[in-house]
């Protein structure tokens, strides 16, 4: 694992260096069914590159949305989240990047949802502070 970590490092710096001026990158380690950091504060206007890490040996979710989308992502599970804005699905060991404008101040949630995962507790909050 430790060897994989190293490789999904190695992966993420190489694609950081494409961020468009302004854009603010966040690493999002997975690791243990948790989202590392669990909580993490942007500004409204602000676009963020989220740059997330599957180190589990299990494949899991990105899905950024309020806590009312996350339920009902719950409900009606999809197969994959790649290519829908604020989502992604990460394979094992898969590094992935999702990028979104944060418009108004509130709390947005980032979670997986795959079976049991959110109800165990896989998920993240994003502070939506007011803009500068
Ligand atoms: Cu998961």
């Amino acid at each position: 694992m430790r060897a994989l970590a190293a490789v999904a490092l190695a992966l993420m710096t190489g694609v950081s260096g494409g961020s468009p001026p302004g854009t603010q990158a966040i690493r999002i380690d997975v690791r243990y069914s948790r989202f590392l950091p669990a909580v993490v504060s942007v500004r409204a206007g602000q676009t963020v590159r989220f740059e997330i890490a599957n180190l589990d040996p299990v494949a899991h979710e990105f899905v950024l949305g309020t806590p009312a989308e996350q339920l009902a992502h719950e409900r009606a599970r999809a197969a994959s989240h790649d290519g829908v804005p604020g989502q992604a699905t990460l394979g094992v060991g898969e590094s992935k990047a999702v990028t979104w404008t944060f418009t108004r101040p509130g709390t947005l949630v980032y979670a997986c949802h795959r079976a049991g995962h959110y109800a165990f507790g896989m998920a993240g909050t994003v502070r939506v502070l007011p803009g500068a």
